[in-house]
């Protein structure tokens, strides 16, 4: 693929996949594009101030400094808390380390308060600092996306993330440098955090200068995407691609861990409340029948939590 080409409505590709200006007053066609040909793109000039960006990274780096005994007082992940190595409870695996949270209730960092004491206190802040910003960001994206599909009210997606209800989740994944004879015993690549789509409505991700992540493009070809720590890379989720009937595409991702150095991600996964129906908006359908049986989050969810990491979660939802 090009390293660099424009397309016919002049989305500019980077590597292989759409970079976006967020100031830019020609975002609306090049995001809807992204969204349908990639469901994934990569956002500068996002306004989310480089501080907080730098500062959660500081007190992750701190986190996953600290000997694993004390940081398993954190886990084990139920589904929030510190996990090593098992994804989920499936049977997954990857050579990963994370801190799964809430973003909207108090009870983890009263969990996090009663082990780390002050020092949780800080981390709270870096957190809460980030999440406002990166939801801000999300919500504005959504709401380009919204007009650039030509529907009403603009905020149909972005609402969701605003909801008090909304059952958003952030995750921090420590990838720890991968030791040469693993490397060689698995031709080189080891996985790191197996292939799979977002569940939620989108995705928000920033890592370290570290790669590891690829995604699979339509024609089921993967790409590395070269790793970039003032830009974030979002994702169109399971949802959204319900939402939409199909026109957005939920992204395949995983993350192969092939460097001597440690990458750090975070990522923010913006979803609706429990009870909200999962469903194609009339708008979009102009007489087309949707392409899924109508389901509510807390039901998709349900689902999303007895599936393995590469299942087709949405195959159950579908129309046949
Ligand atoms: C993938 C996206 C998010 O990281 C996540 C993951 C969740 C988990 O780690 O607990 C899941 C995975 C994710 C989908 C299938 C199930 C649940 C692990 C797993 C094997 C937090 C989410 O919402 O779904």
């Amino acid at each position: 693929m090009e390293q660099f080409s424009i397309t016919k409505n002049c989305t500019t590709l980077f590597h292989g996949f759409p970079l976006i200006d967020l100031s830019k007053p020609d975002s609306k066609s090049q995001l809807v594009h992204a969204c349908e040909e990639f469901g994934f793109f990569k956002v500068v000039n996002h306004g989310v101030p480089i501080k907080f960006m730098s500062e959660l990274e500081s007190e992750a780096v701190k986190f996953f400094s600290l000997p694993l005994s004390a940081k398993e007082k954190a886990g084990p992940p139920d589904p929030f808390g510190y996990g090593n190595k098992k994804i989920g409870s499936n049977g997954d695996v990857g050579w990963v380390e994370y801190l799964l949270l809430t973003t909207n209730t108090e009870s983890d960092y009263q969990k996090f308060a009663s082990i780390f004491g002050e020092a949780a206190e800080k981390f709270r802040c870096a957190v809460n600092d980030y999440l406002s910003a990166v939801k801000k960001m999300a919500c504005q994206i959504l709401e380009i996306l919204a007009d650039g599909l030509k529907i009403q009210p603009r905020n149909v997606f972005s609402k969701l993330l605003m909801d008090e209800q909304s059952d958003s989740v952030f995750r921090m994944n420590h990838y720890p440098p991968c030791p040469e004879i693993d490397q060689e015993s698995n031709g080189g690549n080891l996985i790191g955090f197996g292939e799979h789509t977002d569940p939620q409505i989108i995705s928000v991700l920033r890592s370290n200068n570290t790669s590891g992540l690829q995604i699979s493009l339509k024609d089921g070809n993967w790409i590395s995407i070269p790793p970039d720590q003032y830009s974030f890379f979002i994702n169109v989720g399971d949802s959204l691609q319900v939402m939409t009937n199909g026109r957005f595409k939920s992204v395949r991702h995983r993350v192969v861990t092939n460097s001597p150095k440690s990458r750090l991600s975070m990522i923010y996964f913006g979803g609706p409340p429990l009870s909200e129906k999962i469903a194609p908006l009339p708008s979009l359908m102009k007489g087309e029948d949707s392409l899924y049986k109508e389901f509510t989050w807390f039901e998709y969810k349900k689902s999303v939590y007895n599936s393995r990491l590469a299942d087709n979660r949405l195959g159950l939802f579908e129309k046949i």
